[in-house]
């Protein structure tokens, strides 16, 4: 009797050993976080990341996406804290929006610092994108891949901006994140920070004058002409979108899945990021649409960039020790050796 006890327990403990510990653990829904609605390249790779995981996984990872900041009642700001506490399981968002919490991520938003797409490239999957990623990752987000919101150019009601004293007293809303509000003041304009939910009525009641948002994933899909005629490239920020899960939900997955779902992810946001660029180099076609809807296009001359750019530097000086000189110098280096 004693030896069949001990013959059991020893089956047991073979049994719990070759079951995986993910086995049985998984939720029937997964909750993925986007700040914009569905239409657009970026919801639209929320829709598309959730049906093909789902389609990867035999259905086993179930994702819903919850559009236009649903998770956190469009408080844009919070949305890396709920990934990481769990309320949100999976989030595909702007570096914008998870910089307050993740202060390395303002490397995006320091203005005139990726002269091209090579350049951040060249950052995102080098030694800076190492660094940053396995910082998110220890804060509790594993990244699966970069999609991409892109170039921020400025739109605004009043008139074409082409020196930074154009920009005096007009009403700019930028994202609640403190690297804007210094930009824009050293720049000489009024920023009112809020959320994107708001930033729509804002415009259509004309309490703001202008905004700035990427060409391909915000301003043609949302309509912006809608409110404003004049749109000014500068390039003065860019912010990738990073496809991240909750860690703890990350580990529940069988590694299996986990392949699968790194697979998606990869796909899904390479394609983003062909949207979110297209006809936005060399003939720069995108810009007929904006055109053909009434607004009028200033592209900048180098000459006129400098003067932006020579506007800033206070904000290179206070952001550079918050992000981390290292971090800053390393960002550097790589985009100063992709403009060779
Ligand atoms: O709020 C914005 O401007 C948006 C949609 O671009 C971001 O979420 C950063």
């Amino acid at each position: 009797m004693k030896r069949l006890g001990l013959f059991a327990l020893v089956g047991l403990l073979a049994l719990a050993l070759a079951v995986p510990a993910w086995a049985g653990s998984y939720k029937k829904q997964y909750k993925l976080s986007l700040v914009v609605g569905p239409k657009g390249p970026w919801g639209q790779m929320g829709q598309k990341f959730a049906d093909e995981v789902r389609k990867a996984t035999k259905g086993r990872v179930n994702i819903k996406p919850y559009f236009a900041g649903k998770l956190f009642a469009g408080k844009q700001t919070n949305e890396f804290m709920l990934l990481r506490q769990g309320v949100a399981d999976f989030a595909i968002g702007s570096t914008i929006n998870w910089s307050p919490q993740m202060k390395q991520l303002n490397l995006f938003s320091m203005p005139f610092f990726f002269p091209s797409y090579k350049a951040l490239d060249a950052v995102k999957y080098g030694k800076a994108g190492k660094i940053l990623l396995s910082r998110i990752e220890k804060a509790g987000v594993v990244c699966l891949g970069w999609g991409e919101n892109g170039y921020r150019e400025i739109t605004n009601r009043k008139h074409p901006i082409v020196t930074p004293a154009d920009l005096k007293g007009l009403k700019i809303r930028a994202v609640g994140s403190p690297i804007f509000k210094d930009t824009f003041r050293a720049l000489g304009a009024n920023p009112v920070l809020m959320n994107w939910g708001d930033a729509q009525t804002a415009f259509q009641q004309g309490i703001v004058d202008g905004q700035e948002n990427p060409i391909n994933v915000v301003i043609i899909p949302y309509k912006i002409w809608q409110y404003h005629k004049y749109i000014t490239l500068w390039h003065y920020t860019i912010d990738p979108l990073i496809i991240g899960v909750n860690k703890k939900v990350w580990n529940s997955f069988s590694p299996e899945d986990q392949k699968a779902i790194r697979e998606v992810a990869k796909r899904v946001g390479a394609w983003e990021v062909a949207v979110a660029r297209k006809g936005l180099t060399g003939k720069m076609e995108a810009l007929k649409i904006l055109e053909k809807h009434g607004m009028k296009v200033t592209q900048l001359t180098p000459a006129q960039m400098k003067a932006f750019q020579d506007k800033v530097k206070g904000v290179w000086k206070k952001w550079t020790p918050k992000i981390g000189e290292d971090l800053v110098n390393t960002a550097l280096a790589e985009v100063k050796a992709a403009m060779k």
